[in-house]
Order: structure tokens, then C-alpha cells, then sequence
């Protein structure tokens, strides 16, 4: 498994769970510093950052690009996939095709998560879920070229309520036939939704695509009450070798953050089996 930690560029998201903020140069060096491998993007739009700093930035300080996120789509813009109006989600599905236009160069997913949406305004929950398998459908063979996945994260029911489970989300993805979509399993969604973390990480097996390592409040782990040890032992027992990415509050502050998930990351990675 390796190391990644989140960086957000979205003023509109500020109090949201990102370590790292706005200054990116900086956020990369401090990645490095403390021995992370990459870093996570959150971008206010795909064209915020040119490709050729971002490569220069990362090849400079020895780092991957883990994953993009396209939370901007409704943070930033209100756009989600669920959208009554056709023309809304068309908005939303270019967004995120744009972002994985950036990504893919880097080798690195783009990931659903607050642009999947939720029921409401006149759309029912089938609709909803139809819209979202549309869309997955469209912008997992658009990531293809890019020889990566496109990464779906079921999120807690305050958040959506398309899937909260990831069980839900592996059923659905099989019978609805969508190929090239992996999941994102966030141990705070996921301690909050399942009945057992690990039992749940370890049902999911190869659908599992990247995870948000981040403790039961959110918090750096360690600052929480959940069994992280044994989320990681499912993962290892399932042959996970993707990123634990730091989703985390800056708490206290980045750098302890940073910090601590790193020392959390060596702790259950390397000295316990
Ligand atoms: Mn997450």
C-alpha cells in the first residue's frame, strides 16, 4: 500500500476535510518531507493547474499524483449527475470528464463522490441512481484511454442516498454491467454505514480502488475511536496495493496532521502483521 495526502484549491470548500490548502508548491514539499508517495488533488476546475507545473512540481519533489477529485463540480459550480434538468447533468458529466482529461496524463483516477447527487427536487431515487449509472457508464470509457478506472465512492446518508454501503455499490455495479469503476472506501463513511469496517472492506475485494484514511471523526488517524488496524488487515489479506490517501481535517494544523498520518501509516503498514 502506499501513501497520499489531500490538497485543496477550492476556497468555496474551506472547513472541509483537506490537510493541505491553496498553496500547492508548499503542499508538495511537506508531502515529501514527511516521506508521503503522492499527493490527491482538489481542483477548483481541471484547467486550474497547468499539467506542466503539476508534472514539474511532483517530478521535483520525487511524488505521484494519487487521484483528482471532482468535488468542485458542487461546491464550487452546484452541479451534480442527479439533476432534474438534462442540461444540468450534461454540465456536470463534462466537468468530470474534463477532470479526468487532467488526470489521465498523470496516470491518476478521477473520483466521484459529491457529484453523484441525491434524490430530490422532483427525481426519484431510481431516477437518480439511473442518472448516476449513465454517467458512470460514459466517464468510465472515457477514463479507459488513460489506462485507469474511475473511482465511485459511496458516501454516509447525511451526504447522499444513492449508495451508502459499499456492498450496495459492488451488487449494483455488477448487475448494472459497468465495467472500469472502482470503489473509494472512506473509513469515515464507512464507520458510520457498516456493520464491520473490515468484514466490508474485505467482501469488496478487487472492487476496492483507493481509500480515504481518516479516523471515525474525521480527524488524522488516531484521533478517533475506529480499528484501524484490522480495516488494514482486511485490505492487506485482500492484496490492496493502492493509496491510503490522508481525507482528514487539518487538526490541529496541517503539518501535525500530515504528521501523524504518516506515523499512523508506518505503524499499521509496516510494524504489524
Ligand atoms: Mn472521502
Amino acid at each position: 500500500m502506499k501513501s497520499a495526502i489531500t490538497v485543496s484549491l477550492v476556497p468555496e470548500a474551506r472547513g472541509g476535510p483537506f490537510v493541505f490548502w491553496d498553496d500547492l508548491p508548499a503542499a508538495c514539499r511537506t508531502a515529501r518531507e514527511i516521506g508521503y508517495d503522492a499527493i490527491e488533488l482538489f481542483p477548483p476546475s481541471a484547467d486550474a493547474v497547468r499539467p506542466a507545473e503539476l508534472r514539474k512540481l511532483l517530478d521535483g519533489e520525487g511524488l505521484r499524483l494519487a487521484a483528482v477529485g471532482t468535488g468542485a463540480g458542487w461546491v464550487k459550480h452546484r452541479l451534480h449527475l442527479a439533476q432534474p434538468d438534462e442540461s444540468a447533468r450534461s454540465q456536470a458529466r463534462d466537468f468530470i470528464r474534463s477532470i479526468i482529461d487532467f488526470a489521465g496524463p498523470f496516470g491518476a483516477p478521477a473520483i466521484i463522490g459529491s457529484m453523484q447527487g441525491r434524490s430530490g427536487e422532483g427525481v426519484s431515487k431510481d431516477e437518480a441512481r439511473n442518472a448516476l449509472g449513465d454517467a458512470l457508464n460514459q466517464l468510465a470509457e472515457h477514463a479507459k484511454q488513460f489506462g485507469v478506472p474511475l473511482i465511485y465512492e459511496p458516501l454516509n446518508r447525511y451526504e447522499t442516498d444513492q449508495f451508502n454501503r459499499v456492498a450496495d455499490a459492488v451488487s449494483w455495479l455488477e448487475d448494472s454491467k459497468i465495467e472500469n469503476v472502482r470503489l473509494l472506501c472512506d473509513l469515515f463513511h464507512m464507520n458510520i454505514e457498516e456493520t464491520d469496517v473490515a468484514a466490508a472492506l474485505r467482501d469488496a475485494g478487487n472492487h476496492v480502488g483507493h481509500v480515504h484514511f481518516v479516523d471515525s471523526n474525521r480527524r488524522p488517524v488516531g484521533h478517533g475511536h475506529l480499528d484501524v488496524g484490522r480495516a488494514i488487515a482486511a485490505l492487506r489479506d485482500i492484496g490492496y496495493d493502492g493509496y491510503l490517501s490522508a481525507e482528514a481535517f487539518p487538526y490541529p494544523d496541517p503539518e501535525s496532521a500530515a504528521r501523524q498520518t504518516m506515523n499512523a501509516y508506518r505503524d499499521f503498514t509496516t510494524h504489524r502483521v
